[in-house]
């Protein structure tokens, strides 16, 4: 698509919206992904939403990741949700009623309060914290924020590499079709037709209330998602039984971004940086041995119950360009896959969650197919790390256009930017500010 040149005047005008968005979604100590869709605190949203905060205050990006991590469990895993107790039970499902963290989550060490779900998101939440002290690194020593929020950070890399490492081989692993953050790609397919819905008629679908039902999850997955849910709830959320394990490399390539983000802030705080360093090597050569398929041109997801690759093309194999250290040959192959058949993302502009050229490809139908922010946003620096600057500038100003003009849409159509799911949505207005500064 030809974008339009943008001007002073026109970043202004994005500015300003973005930061009503992000104003607008404040609750008073974190921000809400969507003030209608999702009115509780969201993981790996906060962690983006913090990134694009710090341009506007950033003592209020601080404040952020430390309310998440405020719902941290003492097994160190940060759930997908903390749960404000001032929003109606019938706004979001599930709701605390669901999960019941503090009396069912007691084992791994649920807090008392916030109420939380017993599952995770992807762990970007160190290079967010990272990014915030460097947005101001004076009023950062002054509130000590890197000291607060170490020890947090480093125990959840550790749940995630000692319970979570279920395939053995050095790589975390996700349990639900949510950890990842991408719901209802089609790699979960072949995994998640081995789950037994739940009835229809346990459970009330509330993001239907506000989000169109061509735009969200079928069903039948949705009875999927609830069903793998309650069994994890009902077992104490105690991680060895799994009917769903899959090991995928968005997930853990922000691992690594976040291992690396964790060496600094151990060497900032006195800690030690060397541990942090050497876990994202030995995960960098995980990711290759693991997941990494020259024959795809990308990273592919690992079905842990069904011991196989799953043969999906999806922008989860795409992420991985973020990490330092890749080999050439498969930063090579990545570049080639991005703008090849497969994606064709020099043509769409962002980059489409699924392949187009996919079987299972739905251009309005979450993610197996529109395009999203905050992926575009970690292909961009993935871009810039590999010196394709210009592909970078191309990406940016397709992401500066799109979320201007669908009113910072939760995702768009990959042909149209035409914008889907909510708007106002938090970290499309959050990556916005980040990608003017
Ligand atoms: C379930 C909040 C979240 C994002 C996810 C996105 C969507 C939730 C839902 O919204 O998931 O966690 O109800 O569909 O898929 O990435 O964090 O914005």
């Amino acid at each position: 698509l030809d974008q339009p040149v943008p001007t002073a005047a026109a970043d202004l005008t994005l500015r300003r919206g973005a930061a009503r968005v992000l104003l607008d979604n404040w609750t008073g100590s974190s921000t809400v992904p969507s003030r209608t869709l999702y009115p509780h605190q969201w993981s790996w949203d906060s962690a983006f939403v913090a990134i694009g905060l710090r341009h506007l205050s950033p003592r209020r990006a601080q404040r952020e990741l430390e309310t998440l991590l405020g719902a941290q469990w003492a097994d160190g895993r940060i759930p997908h949700i903390a749960f404000n107790p001032a929003v109606p039970l019938d706004a979001y499902f599930p709701s605390p009623d669901f999960w019941r963290s503090s009396q069912a989550g007691a084992a791994a060490g649920a807090p008392a309060a916030p109420e939380t779900s017993g599952i995770v998101q992807p762990p970007v939440h160190a290079l967010a914290a990272w990014l915030v002290h460097e947005a101001d690194p004076a009023e950062s020593v002054r509130r000590g924020f890197l000291s607060r929020v170490y020890a947090g950070l480093a125990a959840w890399h550790d749940y995630l590499l000692s319970a979570r490492d279920l395939g053995g081989g050095g790589l975390a692993a996700v349990m639900h079709p949510w950890e990842p953050g991408m719901d209802n790609s089609p790699c979960w397919d072949v995994p998640l037709s081995r789950v037994a819905p739940a009835d229809p008629a346990s459970f009330r679908r509330a993001d239907l209330d506000h989000g169109h039902a061509d735009d969200r999850p079928t069903d039948v997955d949705y009875g999927r998602y609830v069903r793998l849910a309650a069994d994890y709830r009902d077992g104490g959320y105690a991680d060895g039984e799994h009917a769903f394990a899959v090991e995928d490399p968005c997930f853990n390539a922000l691992l690594i971004v976040s291992e690396y983000a964790l060496a600094r802030i151990a060497r900032a705080t006195g800690a030690d940086p060397l541990r942090h360093e050497q876990r994202a090597q030995r995960l960098t050569e995980a990711l290759v041995t693991r997941l990494w398929d020259a024959e795809a041109g990308l990273f592919l997801c690992r079905d842990l119950v069904g011991g196989e690759l799953v043969r999906e093309r999806s922008i989860a194999g795409l992420v991985p360009l973020i990490v330092p250290g890749l080999p050439d040959d498969i930063v090579r192959a990545l570049l080639d896959t991005l703008d090849g058949p497969h994606f064709r993302a020099s043509d769409t502009g962002l980059v489409a969650s699924y392949a187009l050229s996919g079987h299972a490809f739905d251009r309005t139908r979450y993610w197996r197919g529109p395009a999203w922010f905050n992926t575009a946003w970690l292909i961009d620096r993935g871009l810039r790390l590999y010196g394709a600057d210009g592909r970078a500038d191309r990406l940016r100003a397709a992401f500066l256009t799109a979320a201007g003009t669908s009113g910072f849409a939760e995702y768009v159509d990959p042909f149209t930017g035409e914008g889907r799911g909510t708007l106002d949505f938090a970290w499309t207005a959050a990556l916005t500010l980040d990608l003017l500064a």
